[in-house]
């Protein structure tokens, strides 16, 4: 498949998806999140596909939604075209891991794509805000949501209010990345961590990729039974039996998916 703002290569179970508009500093149109939606299909129905980094540009992971495209449009057209809902159901349904390798710019619909993701990391560059209220609008993709429960109140409410900035430094401290890497390093660190995903038990990958997100979605009790119900049902793959096996014998898994 070929995509005009987006390079996407496989290579070891990885897919690499860089975004690739790099006039617009990454901004996301109609056209990005679309392919975006369509590499993810693709992503999703070859087994071997393990892991998914995303990442931008050194400049930019993506500058925010296309405010050129966005600007004229009316009520009805945002309504009637559901504005992004799609591309944004589409992540959050997407059932392998997906790391964010972000450097530079990482703002408004830039900052709510990285969100989107299973964790970030970031380069000692990156820049994370959502500035819409500078627009005159909000955030759309789940901003005032996903970045309230990373960093909290306080710290979303002053960034969404004033349209600030955090450096990667203060996105590590209050638990918006995972770590921050030197900018030359931040595709091979994230390759790195998505090659060592792509070599667990897919099946034990997406269980725990389902059990992580259920903490956002339920109260602890119903989290900590989905967890024992889910842990108990991992005995009944091979993957299971091939990884304590291969501990107990001192040598790599091989996982199979089954
Ligand atoms: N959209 C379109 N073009 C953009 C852009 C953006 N978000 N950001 C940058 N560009 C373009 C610039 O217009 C410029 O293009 P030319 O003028 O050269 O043609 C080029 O990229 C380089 O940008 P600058 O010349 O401005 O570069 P600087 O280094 O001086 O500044 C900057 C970099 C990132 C600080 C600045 O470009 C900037 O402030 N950009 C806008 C950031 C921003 O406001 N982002 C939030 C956008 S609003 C919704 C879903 C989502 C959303 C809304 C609704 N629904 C589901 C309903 C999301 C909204 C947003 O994200």
């Amino acid at each position: 498949m070929s995509y005009e703002t987006l390079i996407v290569e496989t290579t070891d179970g990885v897919t690499l998806i860089r975004l690739n508009r790099p006039q617009a500093l990454n901004a996301l149109n109609s056209q990005l999140l679309s392919e975006l939606s369509a590499a993810l299909d693709v992503a999703e129905a070859d087994a071997a596909v393990r892991c998914l980094v995303l990442t931008g540009s050194d400049r930019a992971f993506a500058a925010g939604a296309d405010i050129k495209e966005m600007s004229t449009k009316t009520y009805a057209q945002m309504f009637e075209q559901d504005f992004f809902g799609a591309s944004a159901r589409r992540i959050e349904q997407f059932r392998k891991p997906i790391i964010a390798a972000v450097s530079g710019y990482a703002l408004g619909g830039g900052c709510e794509l990285a969100m989107l993701c299973d964790f970030i990391i970031a380069s000692e560059s990156a820049k994370f805000g959502q500035p819409e209220i500078n627009l005159g609008v909000a955030p759309g993709i789940g901003g005032t949501q996903r970045l309230t429960r990373f960093v909290g109140k306080s710290k979303a409410m002053e960034m969404i209010l004033t349209g600030r900035m955090m450096d990667s430094a203060e996105a590590e401290r209050s638990g918006l990345v995972s770590r921050v890497v030197a900018n030359d390093k931040l595709i091979e660190e994230a390759m790195t961590a998505a090659t060592k995903i792509a070599g667990q038990s897919p099946l034990a990958v997406k269980m725990n990729k389902e059990l992580v997100e259920a903490a956002y979605e339920t109260t602890l009790a119903t989290g900590v039974a989905l967890e024992r119900r889910l842990f108990h049902s991992l005995f009944a793959f091979d993957d299971q039996k091939e990884g304590m096996a291969a501990f107990i014998e001192k040598r790599k898994p091989d996982f199979k998916g089954s």
